[in-house]
């Protein structure tokens, strides 16, 4: 029998990792550590599914393929790091956990968007920055709800597609739809999107919808002819960034194991300045990484490529200075 962690009166629905299974890494499961720690992982398996109830959704097996795609990181992952050209946390003692996931109830679709805000709100209010592992890309929904109490935040989504759909066959709350909802919190102010392509959800009044709202749209095509650093100057300035990474971003060619693969797209190169960039410009509030199809990645490499792409989000993070004392 699994336990929820429980936070003074109010309860947090959050399952722990069960004994026995790995956790990300190897980290201390949340209730294990004495304090609030400084990142953690959080699972969330689905968000409002389009049909179904939710925990049949190729995307509803990430989080733990994730958890054991990254054991084969555990023993070296702060060894020297060439990427960073030392260690990956800068040095930094830094504390990790894992939170495990939101305890969701397949089909009940309004109580499973109020625990996944719940849970990232118990992590924010602890001083937790959460890092979340989808889940398709509907569970950034609920996840940027919990940021009510920010003042301006920049969503960066990284994606081959817009993902502004108002509505699928009447729901709002699906995966072609969290840059729509999210442009519609107060907190949110802005917003990059990079690395789109092809053709998808998006028809030509989302593209409309999504540039009077003032986000700036990145295609691949584009990334790949001016450069990264060309995009990050088009960053919008802001208090805080929540990284959101569809795993369809980055090119199927090095990320195969996806919903939707689409050519062309992002190199981990590209996404690896992308996130030292951002980290460099402000603080990362949050980040999630969706849309990861474990069934359809028989050679590991998506999921390699998705620990990977997590460590190197918290090792721009660390080096940056996000976790100086101030
Ligand atoms: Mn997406």
């Amino acid at each position: 029998m699994r336990e929820q962690y429980e936070v003074g009166r109010s309860e947090v629905s959050i399952l722990p990792v069960q004994a026995g299974c790995p956790t990300v890494l190897g980290l201390p499961r949340l209730d294990e550590l004495q304090q609030p720690p400084q990142l953690a992982f959080l699972g969330v398996p689905y968000g409002v599914p389009y049909t179904g109830s939710g925990p049949e959704l190729p995307s509803a097996a990430a989080p733990a393929a994730f958890r054991a795609a990254s054991l084969a990181f555990q023993p070296y992952y702060r060894n020297y790091d060439v990427d960073f050209e030392g260690d990956l946390f800068a040095g930094r003692a830094l504390s990790l956990a894992d939170a495990g996931d939101v305890m969701l109830l397949p089909g009940d679709h309004a109580g499973n968007l109020s625990r996944i805000t719940g849970a990232i709100s118990y992590l924010l209010d602890s001083g937790t920055v959460p890092i979340v592992l989808g889940g398709d890309h509907a569970v950034t929904i609920p996840v940027l709800r919990a940021y009510r109490g920010f003042r301006s935040l920049c969503v960066v989504q990284i994606d081959a597609h817009l993902d502004w759909r108002d509505e699928v066959n009447g729901v709002r709350e699906g995966y072609s739809s969290p840059m729509r909802r999210v442009s519609e919190l107060p907190a949110v102010r802005a917003m990059l999107q990079v690395g789109l392509r092809g053709a998808g959800s998006g028809r030509a009044e989302e593209f409309a919808a999504a540039r009077a709202w003032g986000s700036v749209l990145v295609p691949a095509r584009v990334v790949h002819e001016r450069g990264v650093a060309w995009v990050l100057e088009r960053l919008p300035a802001a208090d805080g960034y929540y990284v959101t990474i569809d795993a369809d971003g980055i090119d199927p060619a090095f990320m195969p194991g996806v919903n939707a693969p689409a050519p062309g797209g992002l190199t981990y190169w590209q996404v690896f300045d992308l996130l030292c960039g951002v980290a460099r410009r402000g603080r990362v509030v949050g980040i999630d990484l969706v849309e990861l199809a474990p069934a359809r990645d028989p050679s590991g490499v998506t999921l390699a490529h998705a620990v990977r792409l997590l460590l190197v989000a918290i090792g721009a993070m660390a080096h940056a200075g996000q976790f100086d004392e101030t």
